[in-house]
């Protein structure tokens, strides 16, 4: 894309700035820079891979839940698993994530039980309630509003000494919001260990990157912020991975906040209530296709004789049973009272619900 110029009139130049593009596996699983040290960890690599594979086939599973009246609205992530698990991979156990709806990768990487994330989509709370990391923040619905959240986090991080850092995730469309803009601005000024990911998945339900912004870059966003935007292959988990090791160690050495711009593509719809065909060629998608992450990762990996089709097997029948005992527990979880609604609203709940709650719970003898 070309930069947009101005008439200089000789006035001097006072600032410059610079947006780096992070890229290791082209496409095609060949290598397109030398690879990070930890790249030749055979046993990370088959992780991440390991990852994504039960992440793509979870997704398709809660689709069919989704779809048979056995769970509420979903939203997949088919073709970013590399974002959200190669992001999850390079945080420590005490750090924080706030994550948006469509980061379930890296609830998964953290320890979230497939269960939980399926309670949570199926309207119970007590998803919410990951037996995993207790300190991580709950799925974000609204749209970047976990921006502020996550700067808040990583200030209290900050006044107590902690070096811990928050990774607060969220999609091109939020990076128009207020919230996300007034976080990074505080997190800037206060250098807190906090780091951003956006995930580029060029669309916002039905609205095109194009339309979300003019910039050329959402990593260039930053800048105005006063720290770090880089832009990575979100579709290449070893990019992934070594962005979101740098920024998280440069914020926990108290650098200060960093962005990283994802740049990938929603292979699906943008929730089972969604039908992305209604607005965007199906040629456009099969295109992308050719660029998905998973395929990417393999094809590196076979051809460094890290992997083998008796393992893609093993792993698909390990990835199916997981799922099978995960919806097992689910469909089998007591469903809570619907007075219980009201019990983590408010500390001391209003008289007019005192009274809806006493309904509910029918103990209303009116
Ligand atoms: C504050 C707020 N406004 C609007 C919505 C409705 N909404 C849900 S998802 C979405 C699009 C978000 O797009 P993006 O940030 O790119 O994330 P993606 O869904 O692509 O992962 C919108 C507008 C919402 N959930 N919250
Ligand atoms: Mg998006």
């Amino acid at each position: 894309m070309a930069s947009k110029k101005m008439a200089d009139g000789g006035l001097p130049v006072i600032a410059r700035f610079e947006v780096r593009h992070r890229n290791y596996l082209a496409p095609d699983g060949s290598i397109s820079r030398p690879l990070p040290a930890f790249a030749s960890d055979a046993t990370l690599l088959v992780a991440l891979y390991r990852a994504m594979v039960l992440m793509r086939i979870f997704d398709r599973k809660a689709v069919a839940l989704q779809r048979t009246g056995r769970l509420g609205t979903y939203a997949v992530s088919l073709g970013q698993e590399a974002v959200s698990v190669g992001t999850a991979s390079a945080m420590r156990a005490e750090d924080v994530l706030l994550p948006s709806y469509r980061d379930n990768g890296a609830l998964i990487w953290r320890g979230v039980g497939l269960e939980e994330i399926l309670l949570f989509w199926g309207g119970d709370e007590r998803g919410n309630h990951f037996s995993g990391p207790l300190q991580d923040f709950p799925f974000c619905v609204p749209v970047g509003s976990q921006a502020p959240h996550a700067a808040g986090a990583a200030y209290a991080f900050k006044l107590r000494r902690k070096p811990r850092v928050a990774v607060c995730m969220f999609g091109d469309g939020a990076t128009s919001k207020g919230d996300v803009y007034e976080a990074m601005n505080f997190a800037g000024v206060h250098k807190l260990p906090v780091v951003f990911v956006a995930t580029n998945n060029q669309w916002a339900i039905s609205v095109p990157l194009r339309l979300q912004t003019a910039a050329e870059t959402l990593a260039q966003k930053a800048i105005a912020a006063g720290f770090i935007g880089e832009q990575v292959d979100g579709n290449d988990v070893v990019a992934m991975r070594a962005a979101a090791e740098e920024a998280i160690a440069a914020a926990r050495d108290g650098q200060g906040p960093r962005f990283i711009e994802a740049v990938t593509y929603r292979l699906g719809d943008h929730t089972t209530a969604d039908d992305a065909a209604r607005y965007r060629p199906a040629e456009d998608v099969q295109a992308h296709w050719k660029e998905e992450p998973i395929a990417r990762l393999r094809t590196f990996l076979v051809g460094q004789k890290m992997w083998s089709k008796a393992e893609e097997e093993q792993l698909a029948t390990e990835c199916h049973e997981r799922i099978e005992a995960a919806v097992e527990r689910y469909l089998t979880t007591e469903p809570r009272r619907p007075e219980t609604m009201f019990d983590h609203l408010y500390g001391k709940l209003p008289k007019a619900y005192v009274a809806q709650r006493r309904e509910l719970a029918g103990e209303d003898d009116v």
